[in-house]
């Protein structure tokens, strides 16, 4: 070869060459569990970097777009998507990558091995890992609805058959506001005259939509009072369960479809804004509850928004990786530079703790989705903290490392066609959608004060990793270091809470 034709960087199976993954996995959940769900990892490993991939790809040069009119005029509002994408909903589907957190074959391990998947399916998924986050999040408010209406919709989307499985949306976010959705909304819900309780019209405009090519949607609207003026605030607010199409017509239910956004990154997702001209529309939640109802979703979307940026850290670090051993530098191949190793270690780092801190998440989940029982309220408790913080977390980190994991491949990393640059910008995308860094952090503030046993639950949670790691510790001197940093992390971390504590009934006190 000669030295100016390069040699690309290439993919391993990514479950068997994942060795931190294999790890953690070994720590939360019952080896039982894992030596029946295992072989599936591994055969999936190969998928997403085969087949999978490949799609992701194509789905990024063959964007969506949209189709505003037929040829005689009619206006149609047709999202068209490549047929990559469609074949990523069918993979979706046949994977059971929603489907295994519901059917929960493996009880509170369900939750692990789907967000497992999950992991490893994002970074090739070219984004269709996001209207699966959305899916998975209205499937958990209708299986807690229990609303005999929507049976059927909990059933396609949580189907295996793909042409049975649907993907929903999540409408949240107005032109007046997207993290203060109690001001912002203006959607209008009024009764449906002469309809049975529950069932209502929606008029206003939802400024981002993304996935506009799914089925259904949760909305959040605000409500009338008995004068018929829109109730402000939260107290305003009920969500609202929305199908996009007629389904004898197939025509949109008095949707209409604007334009999709041109968007930084995430193009291969039909993101649009739309307005909603009487869309009927079904309440899941009491008036005044909407924002509560719909935190059961956002609360499993952020988890996806972890899930994925777990994964974009996981595949910049894995090509760049294979790269060091390819490219030479000073006489040298970059992986026996010490400080192009040091680069890759603190990418490493990096994504080791946000996986750690997805799985342990996922397990959380799973237990608290399990029956009542003080093990499950005590789950819950711990990620109601551990939610958001795992968020802003994991999302700032997937930026950085994305960033210093493109750099790696020096002038290569800035060109497209090496499918590099794509990683960066869908990973900028990780701090801002699902509620930005700013608002998560007053969501911190929200939980401390509103449910105060989650802070004790966490840091008993943390204090059991502690000790777990210290009796790996006496297999293993070298970890000494870790624990010990983890230690004084968990330390200051309980120091800054109760001053934080002190600060905030000080200013009630005032
Ligand atoms: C690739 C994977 C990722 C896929 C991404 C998919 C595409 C992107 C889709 C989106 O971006 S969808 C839009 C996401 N938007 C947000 O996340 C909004 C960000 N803003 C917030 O999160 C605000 O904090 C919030 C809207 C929740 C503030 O609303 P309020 O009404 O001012 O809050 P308030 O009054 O404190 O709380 C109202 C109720 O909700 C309370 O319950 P009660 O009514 O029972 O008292 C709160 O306890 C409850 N609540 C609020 N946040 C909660 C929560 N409960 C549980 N968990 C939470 N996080
Ligand atoms: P603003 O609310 O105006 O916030 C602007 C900045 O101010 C942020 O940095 C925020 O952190 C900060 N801020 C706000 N309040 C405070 C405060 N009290 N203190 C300190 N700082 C604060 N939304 C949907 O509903 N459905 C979708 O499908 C969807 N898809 C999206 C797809 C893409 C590609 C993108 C980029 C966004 C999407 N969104 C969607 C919208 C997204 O959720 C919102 O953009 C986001 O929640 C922020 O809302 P905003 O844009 O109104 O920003």
């Amino acid at each position: 070869r000669h030295a100016w034709v390069q040699e690309p960087p290439s993919l391993g199976n990514q479950y068997t060459d994942d060795t931190a993954l294999r790890d953690i996995l070994r720590t939360v959940v019952p080896s039982e569990d894992l030596e029946r769900f295992e072989p599936d990892l591994e055969r999936f490993g190969w998928r997403v970097v085969t087949e999978v991939k490949d799609l992701g790809q194509r789905a990024e040069r063959e964007p969506p777009r949209l189709e505003s009119y037929d040829a005689w005029g009619s206006r149609i509002d047709k999202v068209v998507t490549s047929t990559a994408w469609k074949a990523l909903h069918d993979i979706a589907a046949e994977e059971g990558l929603i489907a295994t957190g519901y059917e929960r074959n493996f009880g509170a391990a369900s939750r692990v091995y789907q967000f497992t998947k999950l992991y490893l399916f994002a970074s090739s998924s070219g984004l269709y890992s996001c209207p699966l986050a959305m899916t998975d999040g209205a499937a958990r408010v209708l299986e807690l609805s229990r609303d005999p209406h929507l049976l059927k919709s909990f059933a396609r989307l949580t189907s295996r058959d793909p042409h049975e499985f649907w993907t929903s949306g999540q409408w949240m976010t107005e032109k007046a506001g997207g993290s203060d959705v109690a001001g912002g909304t203006e959607t209008l819900a009024k009764p449906k005259e002469g309809a049975a309780d529950g069932e209502y019209e929606l008029h206003g405009q939802k400024w981002f939509t993304s996935a506009a090519d799914g089925e259904m949607s949760l909305a959040l609207a605000r409500c009338l009072d008995q004068q018929g003026s829109p109730i402000p605030g939260t107290r305003g607010l009920a969500l609202f369960y929305v199908e996009m199409r007629d389904s004898d017509t197939g025509t949109l239910n008095l949707i209409k479809l604007h334009r999709l956004k041109n968007k930084l990154g995430t193009k291969q997702l039909p993101t649009a804004e739309l307005s909603l001209e009487g869309t009927p529309a079904r309440r899941l939640s009491l008036v005044g509850k909407g924002v509560a109802a719909i935190a059961k979703m956002i609360n499993i979307t952020r988890l996806h928004n972890t899930a994925a940026a777990a994964s974009a850290m996981r595949r910049v670090l894995a090509l760049a990786r294979d790269y060091a051993g390819r490219r030479r530098a000073f006489g040298k191949l970059l992986i026996d530079q010490p400080l192009a190793r040091g680069t890759l270690a603190w990418m490493e780092v990096r994504t080791r703790g946000c996986l750690h801190i997805l799985l342990d998440a996922a397990r959380l989940l799973g237990e608290a989705e399990t029956a009542p029982s003080p093990r499950s309220e005590r789950a819950s408790a711990v990620l109601r903290l551990l939610t958001p913080v795992a968020k802003l977390f994991s999302a700032k980190e997937a930026v950085r490392v994305c960033s210093e994991g493109i750099e790696f491949f020096g002038g290569q990393g800035y060109i497209e066609d090496t499918g590099l640059p794509g990683i960066l910008r869908d990973a900028q995308v990780l701090p801002i959608w699902e509620g930005a860094t700013n608002v998560l952090s007053l969501d911190v503030q929200r939980a401390l004060l509103k449910e105060p046993t989650s802070l004790a639950a966490l840091l008993e949670d943390l204090q059991g990793r502690l000790d777990h790691a210290a009796s790996r510790q006496l297999a293993c001197p070298r970890l000494d270091l870790a624990v010990t940093g983890t230690r004084a992390a968990s330390r200051e971390l309980s120091q800054w809470v109760q001053q934080f504590q002190h600060n905030v009934s000080s200013a009630h006190d005032d």
